[in-house]
């Protein structure tokens, strides 16, 4: 079989990169090593930049989004139990985001991959990648159990972070830079209804955050320890520990309920580079992961599926400009998500070694952003995201 694109992964990346790389008339076939409904059972993100809202706006993904998502403008943060500063992003920069769960937009890129008749291959098997540095690129895999091989004219590996892409860059030639923070995230999904604005807590107890999916739907987390498993936490623990560590205020006004999804992730910042090699160009978690802090996973898998679709819709028209520079471009947004996403975690979090001093400085910082609206204008541009480079 050729292609024009071979596609490893069918999260968010490598199906947008499908998507976009259709509307510009450039043929793909994407692999994925689970089944369909394993990947949209996946409970992931739920804040969008205003530049992704855009983008999937601007591709024909925005009906349901606009539809049932949560125009946001507010981001409240509580600290020493009792206060809490709210920043209004549009006041502050002059923009939005959006709450819309990466389950939801993995939903209708699936739907349209289905309408546009895009090949995605689930249940790859040992999907590996072949001669990635030389003239003809190709990838094998075992379906159904046959043998199959895809020539193509570009590899991108979407396949997440323990995926198989980034491994096929020489170990001499790849550069990571990973920092491992010493908690977790636990999450629930309740059938209540959530608050109406983003919701994060520093407390002496650790992080908490409330979150929102529908008007029937919420998202909530709590920082834990890392060997933690969600045994641990039956949802009367849960409960108990979000309401130690948001204001009191907000207990009259969080509805419980049963949770239907319960999750424990790991945090990290982890970055690969170079994220191309050959005709091989990485895009998503197979070249970065940051800490849920910041909601910046998921936006950035979205920036760089658009640097990667118009780089190699340019190489079609004759032009490699974007496609050579796509590596650093990419890693240039890459890096400032990751450095802002470390600083909110820095932030937020209570660290097991954590000294009082630090403490003070973390209390002090918090103060600091409820009293200068500039110190929130900073941090209200990059969390509704930066202009994408053109
Ligand atoms: P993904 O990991 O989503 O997709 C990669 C795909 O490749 C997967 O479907 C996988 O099955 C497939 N694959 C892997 N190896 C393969 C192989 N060898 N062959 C074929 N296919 C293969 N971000 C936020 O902004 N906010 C959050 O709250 C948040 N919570 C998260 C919680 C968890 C547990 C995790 C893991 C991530 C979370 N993220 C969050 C980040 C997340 O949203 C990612 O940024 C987003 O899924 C990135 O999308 P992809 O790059 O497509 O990677
Ligand atoms: C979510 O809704 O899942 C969410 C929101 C904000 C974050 C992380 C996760 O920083």
């Amino acid at each position: 079989m050729k292609t024009q694109v071979a596609i490893i992964g069918a999260g968010p990346a490598g199906t947008l990169l499908s998507h976009l790389l259709g509307r510009a008339g450039i043929e793909s076939v994407v692999l994925e090593r689970q089944s369909r409904s394993y990947v949209l059972g996946r409970v992931r993100a739920g804040v969008l930049e205003w530049g992704t809202v855009e983008l999937l706006r601007e591709n024909g993904l925005g009906d349901r989004m606009d539809a049932e998502g949560f125009v946001h403008t507010t981001i409240n943060i509580a600290w020493r139990g009792s206060d809490v500063l709210s920043i209004d992003t549009v006041d502050r920069v002059g923009q939005k985001m959006m709450a819309y769960g990466q389950t939801e937009i993995q939903h209708d890129l699936y739907e349209a991959a289905d309408a546009a008749g895009t090949r995605l291959v689930f249940e790859a098997e040992d999907v590996a990648l072949h001669d990635v540095d030389g003239d003809q690129p190709s990838v094998t895999y075992r379906h159904n159990g046959v043998e199959q091989r895809i020539e193509a004219d570009f590899i991108a590996g979407c396949d997440g972070f323990h995926g198989v892409s980034r491994r096929t860059i020489p170990a001499d030639v790849l550069r990571e830079y990973e920092k491992v923070y010493p908690f977790g995230w636990l999450g629930i999904l309740s059938e209540t209804a959530p608050l109406p604005h983003l919701l994060y807590a520093n407390h002496e107890r650790g992080f908490a955050l409330c979150s929102m999916r529908k008007p029937n739907l919420s998202r909530y987390y709590v920082q834990c320890p890392i060997s933690d498993t969600v045994e641990d936490w039956p949802d009367d623990r849960f409960w108990s520990e979000l309401f130690a560590r948001v204001p009191p205020e907000f207990e009259s006004r969080i509805e419980t309920g049963p949770s239907v999804e319960k999750s424990i992730a790991p945090v990290r910042s982890f970055v690969a580079e170079p994220m191309s090699y050959g005709k091989l160009h990485l895009a998503g978690d197979a070249a970065h992961i940051v800490p849920p802090t910041g909601a910046k996973g998921l936006n950035l898998a979205v920036s760089d599926v658009h640097y990667l679709s118009r780089a190699i819709a340019g190489h079609y028209g004759g032009d490699d400009t974007y496609l050579d520079s796509y590596s650093d471009m990419a890693l240039r947004r890459v890096w400032g998500a990751v450095r802002f996403s470390w600083s909110l975690t820095s932030l937020l979090h209570r660290f097991p070694d954590q000294t009082p001093f630090e403490q003070q400085l973390q209390e002090n910082e918090l103060a600091h952003l409820n009293s200068s609206a500039l110190a929130q204008a900073a941090l209200a541009e990059q969390y509704v995201g930066l202009p994408f480079e053109v």
